[in-house]
C-alpha cells in the first residue's frame, strides 16, 4: 500500500513488474559505476481511480543534461506536433509555455510564426536542439515557484501545453499550482499523455516505466482537475504513441464542458475496478511467457534476432522478460545519444540503422511498436529480403 500522489488515498497494488534500471540510461560499455535500479509496480487509488507507480525515482535521475530521448525522432510524431502548434495559432494565442519541449518540435513552429512562447525544459542537451531552433527556453524543472517567476516576468499564459510530460511528474500539487499561478482566466491548460483505456485494451504493459509515473484517464483527470481548481472541459483521443487523450482543463465555468468527457467517463465504468486490472496483469504475464518462449526457440534454431528502436519502453519488457544480448543480438535505432551503448538493464548494445541494413537480420523485434506504420512503410527492404517482424502488443506475433 502507498499513498496516492493526487488525493492521499489509499493506493493498491495490481502489478509488480520487478527490479527495473532507469529507462533511459543508456551506458557507455566501459562505464564502471553501479547501475542504479529500483523496483517497478502499479498500483490504483481507490479513492480518486489515478493509476500510479509504487515507488517514485528521483526526478535528477531522470532528466538531466544527458537524457537522450528526441521528439524529433518521428515524422509522424513531428506532423502531430506541427498540427498542434497550428491549432493554437489559429485559436489567437499570443503567449503558450509548454513544459517539457524536449527539442522544440512543437514550439519552433509557434517561434516561426512569430508568436511569443516560452518553453521549460530541465534536460540540457534536449533543451540545448531547441534553442539552437530558435526556441525562448528556460532550462528548468516547471513547478510552482517556476512558474510563479514565470508569471511575474512574462504575464498570464493563454495556452499551457504539455505532451508526454504531466503524466512524468509525481509532484502533481505544485504543478497545478503552478498552472493555477500561470495560467490567463480564460486560458487551457491543454495535456496528452498514453491512455489508461488503450494501455489496458492492448496489453501494452512497457508504457509502465521509471517516467511515467502515471497512468491517466478520464475520470482520475476529472478528479485531479477539481480538487485543485480547475475543470476538465475537453478530451480527444488521439492515435500516437499506442493511444492517448489529449485532456483540456480551463478555469471553471471559462469554457463549456462538451459532450466527449461525459462519453469518455461513461466508457471508462469498469475501467479502474480490480476485475480489469488483474484481467490486464494476468494477460501481462502471458506475453512475457510467450515472449520468452518465441526468442528461446529462435536461439535454439539459430535465427539472429536484432531489435528495433531503443525505446524507454523496451526496458520494461526486456528486464521484466530477462531479455539480453543472447537473445537480442543489438538494437538498431536513429538517436544518435542512445547509439554505441547498451541498453539499460539488459546490456544489449545500440547501433545505428546502418548496422541493420548492412546485413539483414531473419526477425526484428519491434520495441517501437506505436511507430509501427510508419517503420513498416520505410522497412521495404528488409521485408524484401525475407525479413519478419516480431510484435508483443497487443500480443506475440510474428509478422511476415
Ligand atoms: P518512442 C520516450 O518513450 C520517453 P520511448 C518518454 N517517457 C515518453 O513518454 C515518450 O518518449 C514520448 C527510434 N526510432 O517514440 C527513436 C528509430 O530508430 O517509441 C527512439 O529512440 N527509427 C518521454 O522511448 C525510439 O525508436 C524510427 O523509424 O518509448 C522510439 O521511441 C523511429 C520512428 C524511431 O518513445
Ligand atoms: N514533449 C515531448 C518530450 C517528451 S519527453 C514529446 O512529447 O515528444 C518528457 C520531457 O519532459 C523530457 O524532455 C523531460 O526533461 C521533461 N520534464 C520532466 N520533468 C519536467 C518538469 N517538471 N517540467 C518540465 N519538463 C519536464
Ligand atoms: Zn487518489
Amino acid at each position: 500500500m502507498s499513498t496516492c500522489r493526487i488525493c492521499a488515498g489509499a493506493v493498491t497494488e495490481f502489478l509488480d513488474l520487478g527490479r527495473q534500471p532507469l529507462s533511459d540510461a543508456f551506458r557507455l560499455p566501459d562505464d564502471p559505476s553501479e547501475e542504479f535500479f529500483y523496483r517497478l509496480a502499479v498500483g490504483v487509488c481507490g479513492t480518486c481511480s489515478m493509476v500510479q507507480l509504487m515507488e517514485e525515482v528521483p526526478r535528477e535521475r531522470m532528466f538531466h543534461q544527458d537524457y537522450p530521448y528526441v521528439s524529433q525522432g518521428s515524422s509522424v510524431m513531428r506532423a502531430h506536433f506541427r498540427a498542434a502548434a497550428e491549432r493554437f495559432l489559429a485559436a489567437g494565442a499570443s503567449f503558450i509555455v509548454e513544459l517539457g519541449c524536449n527539442d522544440g518540435t512543437m514550439l519552433r513552429v509557434v517561434a516561426e510564426a512569430g508568436v511569443r512562447h516560452l518553453g521549460v525544459e530541465p534536460s540540457g542537451a534536449v533543451a540545448d536542439l531547441a534553442a539552437a531552433a530558435g526556441v525562448r527556453v528556460r532550462k528548468d524543472f516547471f513547478e510552482e515557484a517556476t512558474a510563479r517567476e514565470i508569471r511575474a516576468a512574462d504575464g498570464p499564459a493563454d495556452v499551457i501545453y504539455a505532451a508526454n510530460t504531466l503524466c512524468h511528474i509525481p509532484y502533481m500539487g505544485s504543478i497545478l499550482r503552478g498552472v493555477d499561478a500561470l495560467l490567463a482566466d480564460d486560458g487551457v491548460f491543454v495535456f496528452e499523455d498514453p491512455y489508461l483505456g488503450d494501455i489496458v485494451e492492448r496489453t501494452s504493459f512497457d508504457q509502465i516505466y521509471d517516467e511515467h509515473f502515471f497512468l491517466f484517464s478520464a475520470r482520475s483527470v476529472d478528479e485531479m482537475a477539481r480538487r485543485h481548481g480547475l475543470e476538465l472541459v475537453d478530451v480527444e483521443r488521439l492515435p500516437v504513441h499506442g493511444g492517448e487523450v489529449r485532456y483540456t482543463l480551463a478555469r471553471p465555468g471559462a469554457r463549456p464542458r462538451t459532450s466527449a468527457v461525459d462519453e469518455l467517463l461513461a466508457a471508462e465504468a469498469d475501467l479502474a475496478s480490480r476485475t480489469t486490472l488483474d484481467g490486464f496483469a494476468s494477460r501481462v504475464q502471458k506475453i512475457r511467457s510467450d515472449l520468452v518462449t518465441l526468442l528461446t526457440d529462435l536461439r535454439e534454431r539459430g535465427e539472429r534476432v536484432v531489435g528495433y528502436g531503443a525505446t524507454a519502453k523496451s526496458a520494461t519488457i526486456t528486464n521484466l522478460c530477462g531479455i539480453g544480448p543472447d537473445l537480442v543480438e543489438f538494437i538498431s535505432d536513429t538517436t544518435p545519444a542512445k547509439q554505441h551503448r547498451l541498453a539499460p538493464g539488459s546490456g544489449i548494445p545500440v547501433r545505428p540503422p546502418a548496422d541493420f541494413a548492412a546485413d539483414y537480420p531473419p526477425y526484428a523485434l519491434l520495441f517501437a511498436w506505436n511507430h509501427a506504420e510508419e517503420i513498416m512503410a520505410k522497412e521495404t527492404a528488409f521485408r524484401e529480403s525475407g525479413g519478419k517482424w516480431i510484435v508483443y502488443v497487443p500480443e506475440v506475433r510474428v509478422i511476415g
